[in-house]
């Protein structure tokens, strides 16, 4: 793998941020974010909230209710309904100045992204730095936007370090710093290491990075498994060798209902979901579109997520073939299913344009 340096940018309180800059008035009071639910009334979860209302314990995804009730002595807290169709406009335009100045550019999501420039800074940190610099500036004067950098030899140390000093952070940390970057860190620090395992590790009385560099391959083999095991293992130690992959955001289409009542009712998901199949696939018409991958969502009662995805075999347009596998999905992902589910939804993404293939076949 060499000496690489590899950036993640992270976009900081992405949402409302965005709602920020285009009302600057709001950049003093508390701002929140809301998915409102087609329930109506305060129904519905935060999607996320500037630094002010976060002071008060609203973070992402807890019911807007409960927003309300935190920022109860702020009088002037402000509720927005989300506007994708805005922040990805923003999106695309801090990407496109991120894509410039990178060898190599991964999208992740809307607000954050990998960038490989190991050449274009002939792998010095000192370059590094003031290439970063220079990222934030020009996104920072373009868009008004602040954002967050990690730079590290790879993704996994970037990602953890960009999240090091938010907001508006930049936290280089080269190879000989690694070490002394990651020890004092906490279990939970490590992207990956989910509540669960860090319970496990609580249990045995382990709570740092360094804490955990005492376990041998062996006992951790017995605890996780193997591939957690070497996840964990090399993590811990700073090693990750993932490379930064070339790519695009990825557009689909999607659609997403609250559901009449909270269920978990195979015929009654299933009906709903053959209506939502019917909507998604007027909009995959209209934009002259075939798709290769379907995946049905459930955002369940206690507003956490689940969602099950399958690639099919060739690009389609049909109709039948999106509701066949979406319920094949939807029954999988009723397996074992304890919770209720609350709204439901369905996606079409590795879209191909039908144009292309029909010029194709016009040949014959
Ligand atoms: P930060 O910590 O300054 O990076 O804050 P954000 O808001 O940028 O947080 P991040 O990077 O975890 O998420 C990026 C965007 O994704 C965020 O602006 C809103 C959305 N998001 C995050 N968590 C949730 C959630 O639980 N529900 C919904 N609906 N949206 C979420
Ligand atoms: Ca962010
Ligand atoms: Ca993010």
């Amino acid at each position: 793998m060499g000496n690489r340096i590899v950036f993640h940018i992270d976009f900081d309180y992405f949402y409302a941020q965005c709602e920020e800059i285009r009302k600057p008035e709001l950049k003093s009071k508390p701002v929140c974010v809301c998915v409102f639910s087609d329930r109506g009334g305060d129904s519905g979860a935060i999607a996320t909230a500037n630094y002010t209302a976060r002071k008060y314990g609203v973070k992402s995804g807890i019911p807007i209710m409960f927003a309300k009730k935190r920022l109860e002595g702020r009088e002037d807290a402000v509720f927005l309904p989300v506007d994708f169709e805005f922040y990805s406009e923003m999106s695309e335009k801090g990407m496109e100045i991120m894509k410039e100045n990178s060898d190599v550019f991964e999208y992740v999501g809307r607000d954050e992204a990998y960038l490989d420039v190991t050449k274009r800074t002939d792998g010095s940190y000192e370059k590094a730095s003031h290439l970063a610099q220079q990222i934030k500036n020009a996104i920072r004067e373009k868009l008004k936007l602040s954002c967050s950098i990690g730079v590290s030899p790879n993704k996994l140390i970037s990602k953890i370090a960009s999240d090091f000093r938010k907001p508006d952070g930049l936290t280089i940390v080269p190879p000989e710093k690694v070490e002394a970057f990651l020890d004092p860190l906490k279990i939970r620090d490590i992207p990956g290491i989910g509540k669960k395992t860090e319970e496990r590790f609580v249990q045995m009385n382990l709570e740092t990075v360094r804490d955990l560099k005492k376990l041998d391959v062996f006992t951790l083999n017995k605890e996780f498994g193997r591939k957690s095991s070497t996840y964990i293992f090399n993590s811990v130690r700073g090693i990750n060798t993932d490379p930064v992959k070339e790519r695009e955001p990825t557009i689909q289409f999607s659609k997403l209902i609250t559901l009449k009542k909270d269920s978990k009712d195979f015929d009654f998901l299933s009906e709903n979901l053959k209506q939502l199949c019917k909507e998604l696939h007027k909009i995959v018409l209209n934009n002259n579109r075939m798709f290769k991958s379907v995946g049905v969502q459930f955002i369940q009662s206690d507003l956490s997520n689940k969602t099950k995805s399958r690639m099919l075999r060739n690009p389609t347009d049909s109709l039948e073939e999106l509701e066949k596998n979406a319920e094949q999905l939807l029954k999988d992902a009723l397996i074992d299913q304890q919770i209720t589910i609350r709204r439901l939804g369905v996606k079409v993404s590795e879209l191909s344009e039908i144009s292309g293939q029909s010029s194709i076949t016009s040949y014959f």
